[in-house]
């Protein structure tokens, strides 16, 4: 039974390893792991615009009740991610800054990192309001778009 046992945790261990390295992969630094497309999922759609050929779509997720560690201020994760207007196709490099005025006026400014097929960062939307968020964005013909949309946290 003992060789059982020890066989069983070889095979599970065995499975866990491949998770394991696509955990690390995508620890991009944020304070959320296991971050992929089940994730961007939770997100829900904010605004979706086509500019000059490229589809954008921003996601914000609340991270309330997440369990994120006490001390972190930011609240919410804001995803973007592109596509080939014609073609659907994803496009997953680029350059990607937001800026946000907050509902007092003051602002906040991030670069967004590429995940797991969208970009993102973690903002802080600790007040409520409005929050007006502009974002420029280079994807790969090098050319620069933006989008802007507003958002109210209630
Ligand atoms: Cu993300």
């Amino acid at each position: 039974m003992k060789k059982t046992a020890a066989l069983i945790a070889v095979l599970m261990m065995t499975m866990a390893a491949p998770l394991a390295v696509t955990a690390a992969e995508h620890d991009h630094g944020s304070m959320h792991e296991g971050h992929g497309s089940q994730m961007a999922q939770m997100g829900k759609v904010v605004h979706q615009q086509v500019v000059d050929g490229v589809k954008v779509t921003f996601r914000i997720m609340d991270m309330k009740g997440m369990g994120m560690p006490a001390g972190i201020k930011e609240t919410h994760h804001l995803m973007a991610e592109f596509a080939d207007a014609g073609s659907g196709k994803p496009l997953t490099e680029g350059e990607v800054k937001v800026k946000m005025v907050n509902p007092d006026k003051s602002e906040q400014t991030k670069d967004l990192m590429g995940m797991e097929g969208h970009f993102g960062a973690d903002i802080v939307m600790a007040k409520r309001g409005k929050y007006g968020v502009m974002c420029k964005f280079k994807v790969k013909d090098g050319k620069v778009r933006s989008s802007k949309f507003w958002y109210v946290v209630k």
